[in-house]
């Protein structure tokens, strides 16, 4: 009885330690470096034809409460110029006193909701300790209240400058089943914050699927995917 216990015991010792670790396991992909990594085509700007200087073309209203716009001196809206390079190409680099409370965000606001299915971030060219050590991705349907999606709060993702990485709904942030007209991006804190120049980001590709029916919070539990699939 008792080796029975203490091998029950070790089981779930064995078990916590698979679950805790595959919790904290983030399977992010890395695409690679530069424009030509980037997936394009994001919800953002589907057909790639935004033109930063004039913007124009673009399929979102950008806002942001650092730096909005695309000209300026690396101003926040260049997260969507749909390039990956020096200068202009990123946002950076925080302003004095280190970033604020409520983080440093931008917000695309898009015509449709959209299940957020995946997103790309990259870092830019400055140095690695700007890139965002702790940061969201979150969602809202009237650009007031935002629900988290994906949080980080740890190391940076990024091992070289201008490096495309890839985060996947089921793997790296829970499934989705609720759709989102705003996807806000926001940075509480990066490893030289608050000294200096202290911060940059590349850029930001979202994707999503507008036609997912957003399930009923009191069927939620008992739904699973394929009866979604059927309901379709
Ligand atoms: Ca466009
Ligand atoms: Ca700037
Ligand atoms: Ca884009
Ligand atoms: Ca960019």
């Amino acid at each position: 009885m008792k080796i029975m216990m203490v091998l029950a015991g070790f089981v779930l010792m064995v078990a916590y330690c698979v679950i805790s670790t595959s919790d904290v396991a983030q399977a992010e992909e890395v695409l690679g470096t530069g424009t030509d990594s980037l997936l394009g085509g994001d919800l953002t700007d589907p057909e790639d034809d935004g033109a930063p200087d004039a913007d124009e073309g673009y399929n979102a209203i950008f806002t942001a409460n650092e730096e909005p716009g695309f000209g300026g001196g690396e101003f926040s809206f260049n997260v969507f110029d749909n390039i990956l390079g020096g200068g202009n190409a990123k946002w950076c680099c925080g302003r004095g006193g280190g970033i604020p409370d409520e983080g440093l965000h931008v917000t695309a606001e898009l015509e449709e909701s959209y299940v957020l299915t995946h997103f790309t971030v990259s870092s830019a060219n400055d140095v690695p300790t700007r890139d965002p050590t702790v940061w969201e991705v979150q969602g809202s349907n009237d650009g007031e209240d935002f629900t988290t999606i994906f949080s980080h709060d740890g190391d940076s993702f990024w091992d070289q400058r201008l490096q495309v990485v890839l985060f996947e709904a089921g793997e790296d942030f829970e499934a989705q089943t609720t759709r989102y007209r705003f996807f806000r991006h926001v940075t509480f804190d990066t490893a030289s914050n608050p000294a200096g120049a202290y911060f940059q980001i590349g850029e930001i590709e979202y994707f999503g699927d507008s036609s997912l029916t957003p399930v009923d919070p009191k069927t939620k539990l008992t739904t699973t995917w394929g009866s979604i699939k059927n309901i379709r």
